[in-house]
């Protein structure tokens, strides 16, 4: 199989002053925004943006669970049944809101501002050039001045946890620059590490977290001094900064922890870490490769292949360059860490970001761990599994607190320090007690892939039955039996009544019924693989029977509320009720033909009205149009979201900057490519006609499953399956289906009509389906 290219974005100017044209590195937990900037005016220094995943804001630690839900949710209940919108609103809001409406912002640590010293440089400088590579991890920039060349490069070393940046000239003593920490708003202190460093250090409010980081120099050739709090290189070929940031949030001593990360790294060989890093994350990284046999158009500066994209150019190269990016950055925020990637994953300018850049629920975090699995960074999970176990405490007493239940609950947002009390975003999305239980099932499908019993019944087990334990108390039963969750909502959706009321809250929208049933039904199967049958399981089959179905509406769409009702905003970007669809697998071309048929009658109409307007939105409705087997669809609203939703950086736009929307879409060309929530292997399910050849290797499916394709043409023409657990496998492609028994470790080559080519599958029983 032939490499892709397309793995470095580049391009040939700095970013100024632009966050949506830096680039983003990071090793999961430390990371930063490299802009590339060279020369003295202020607003052309160069700044690079310092992130640790810890460094939150945080006023005085108070329980936000509003004291006076547990006595009034039941009365938001009984109104809402019998038609009282207005009113189960206006006491939702008052009872159930937290009287503290804000959760905790995530904040930028600190930003390091680099000046060339007066004579250090000319203004003019030629052949300038600044990309970032994905595959080794490091970003970086170039340019001559009068034949001499110089060169800055950057990159965030798991290793050693911390970030190195150097710089280099053919110039004898052609480097001379003064750095500093700017401080950060109203705090930080900042001053002298030994005599080749400086450091600023605070904390982040009341609660927040104490944080510092530490910049310290080598140079070769010229001097490297600090004066005031600055660190000053005079007449240096070679610079390496070395630049450590911690937070006491996993109980370290920040400024002493700091200090020591430096210590420990200062004597090291800046060739031999790179090469070790360039190792680490390329070994990441070339998990998977694809290549769509495009035009090679990597000598065109990436905005300017954006640009021509959002002018009607088809650019499938853009597409891999994109997909490859969403991968990097999953490795690069979500390794070695203890926080998973927020709204921004790690990278933020802000003091006061949108929607504090935190853990949205509702679709938000979630959609940044689609690609985790299929896309063989199933390591990079860890730290979603791990945040959901550490939310549960919290969510236990939100669970007694507010409902009276059993369990752990979480509603539609969380923060580092998981607060799951209800946010002060409005009743349109704030009282949804669904988050819980989608992380769960989200938790369950991570297992599905890796089949790591141990895993199962030690960490997601616990997890999936708490959040069903807190649902078999909570749902209500109506006298025939249905179970209902609510109060609740469609997410962020307003429905309208044929009396022209309006109104958000609600009993049992379908997206509830649906997350429901799918968690149950895992939980049943969870139960089974541990042999555990019990008074719990016995609940959870007795209720997923009197779950509300998913039901189709008179224009042949998937009903988005129990009853059929009008729909405030029909272009809405949330499309809730087709969780079934995707990520679920309730709704399938095979088992419920109608609904599958209506589902897509629903994306029609959502799009007919403007929907997919925000980057995570569009990257959904991939997922979808991949799901409805409809590739071509999901490649006219890939060059959708990549014409009005990507920044130049190649980002997501919600806008502002999201970056739900890079993991979306990356999922979605891999769901394009493989799927297997049905139970069967499907190869090459939705290959849009403009990809007719091309390659991938390494993708993952369900079942302990990674596999390498080949086609041409538009069919296959090799498949590579390789098991990491014993286990049977059934595959479909085309109209070909076949079946086998794999142990651990079988590789299985296929032809076209899915025949063995070779003897590498002969350990496995092979039989024609
Ligand atoms: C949901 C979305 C918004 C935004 C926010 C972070 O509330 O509806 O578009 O993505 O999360």
């Amino acid at each position: 199989m032939q490499k892709s290219v397309n793995n470095i974005l580049w391009y040939n100017e700095p970013a100024g002053r632009d966050f949506d044209k830096a680039l983003p590195l990071g090793n999961g937990r430390l990371g930063g925004m490299f802009y590339g900037n060279i020369g003295r005016a202020k607003f052309f220094a160069e700044k690079f943006l310092i992130n640790e995943e810890s460094v939150w804001f945080r006023n005085a630690t108070e329980d936000r669970h509003n004291p006076d839900a547990l006595e009034n949710f039941t009365t938001v209940r009984e109104l809402l049944l019998s038609g009282r919108i207005a009113e189960a609103e206006d006491l939702a809001n008052i009872s159930m809101s937290s009287a503290a409406r804000e959760q905790s912002p995530y904040q930028p640590l600190a930003e390091l501002h680099l000046n060339w010293s007066a004579g250090g440089l000319p203004d003019e400088v030629a052949d300038y050039r600044r990309g970032l590579n994905l595959e080794t991890g490091i970003a970086g920039s170039s340019w001559t001045v009068d034949g001499e060349a110089y060169s800055v490069e950057v990159f965030s070393s798991l290793e050693d946890d911390v970030i190195y940046k150097r710089f280099y000239t053919t110039h004898p003593n052609g480097i001379s620059f003064y750095a500093n920490l700017a401080r950060r708003p109203f705090q930080g202190r900042v001053g002298k590490v030994g005599d080749d460093g400086i450091y600023m250090k605070g904390a982040t409010g009341p609660d927040g977290v104490a944080y510092a980081t530490v910049v310290r120099a080598k140079a070769i050739g010229g001097k490297v001094h600090n004066t005031g709090a600055h660190i000053v290189v005079e007449g240096a070929s070679e610079v390496v900064l070395i630049i450590a940031g911690r937070t006491d949030y996993r109980g370290d001593h920040p400024f002493e922890a700091c200090v020591a990360d430096i210590e420990r790294v200062f004597k090291k060989d800046y060739a031999g870490v790179r090469l070790a890093h360039v190792a680490d994350f390329s070994t990441i990284f070339n998990r998977v490769d694809l290549n769509l046999h495009a035009e090679d158009k990597s000598a065109v500066p990436t905005d300017q292949r954006l640009l021509a994209v959002s002018q009607g150019e088809r650019d499938s190269g853009l597409i891999e360059l994109y997909f490859n990016l969403g991968r990097y950055l999953l490795a690069s925020s979500s390794r070695n860490c203890l926080l998973p990637a927020n709204l921004q994953g790690i990278w933020n300018d802000s003091y006061t970001p949108s929607w504090e850049s935190k853990y949205t629920i509702n679709i938000n975090l979630q959609m940044n761990y689609w690609p985790v699995d299929l896309c063989n960074l199933s390591d990079c999970a860890d730290v979603f599994i791990d945040f959901v176990d550490r939310a549960r405490p919290n969510g236990r007493v939100a669970a007694q607190k507010m409902y009276g239940c059993r369990g752990f609950m979480i509603h539609h947002n969380l923060d580092a320090f998981h607060d799951t009390g209800i946010c002060g975003e409005g009743i349109s999305n704030n009282v949804w007690p669904m988050g819980g239980a989608w992380l769960s099932l989200q938790c369950w499908d991570h297992f599905l892939y890796i089949q790591d019993r141990v895993l199962l019944r030690e960490r997601i087990w616990p997890i999936m039955k708490e959040a069903v334990e807190f649902f078999i108390d909570y749902l209500y039963e109506t006298e025939d039996g249905t179970l209902l969750s609510g109060p609740s909502v469609s997410p962020e959706n307003i429905y309208m009544l044929p009396r022209g009321e309006r109104g958000s809250l609600c009993m049992a929208p379908v997206m509830d019924s649906q997350i429901l049933r799918g968690l149950f039904n895992a939980t049943l199967d969870a139960a089974e693989i541990l042999e555990i049958s019990d008074e719990f399981s016995d609940a959870v089959r007795a209720a997923v029977e009197k779950l509300p179905p998913t039901q189709v509406g008179s224009a042949g769409q998937i009903l988005e509320w129990r009853e059929e009702c009008g729909e405030a905003e029909p272009g809405h970007r949330h499309m809730s009720h087709l969780f079934g669809l995707h990520p679920g697998n309730e709704i399938t071309a095979e088992e419920t033909p109608d609904l599958f048929a209506a589902a897509a009658v629903t994306i029609r109409r959502r799009l007919e009205h403007g929907g997919g307007h925000t980057g995570w939105s569009k990257a959904w409705m991939l997922n979808f149009y991949a799901r409805l087997l409809d590739g071509n669809s999901v490649l006219d609203n890939f060059y959708e979201l990549l014409a009005h939703s990507t920044l130049p950086n190649l980002l997501d736009n919600c806008p502002p900057f999201q970056i739900d929307g890079n993991f979306g879409a990356t999922a979605a060309v891999a769901e394009m490519l493989i799927q297997s929530h049905t139970g069967v292997l499907d190869i090459l399910p939705a290959l849009p006609d403009e990809w007719p050849d091309g390659s991938v290797s390494g993708l993952r499916a369900r079942g302990g499953f990674e596999v390498n394709i080949e086609w041409k043409a538009g069919a296959l023409i090799r498949l590579t399956i390789k098991a990491s657990v014993n286990g049977r496998c059934t595959i479909r492609c085309a109209d070909h289906t076949v079946d086998h028994v794999l142990e651990l470790g079988a590789v299985l080559h296929l032809d076209a009509d899915l025949n063995p080519i070779s003897d590498a599958f002969a350990k496995s029983k092979f039989k024609r389906g």
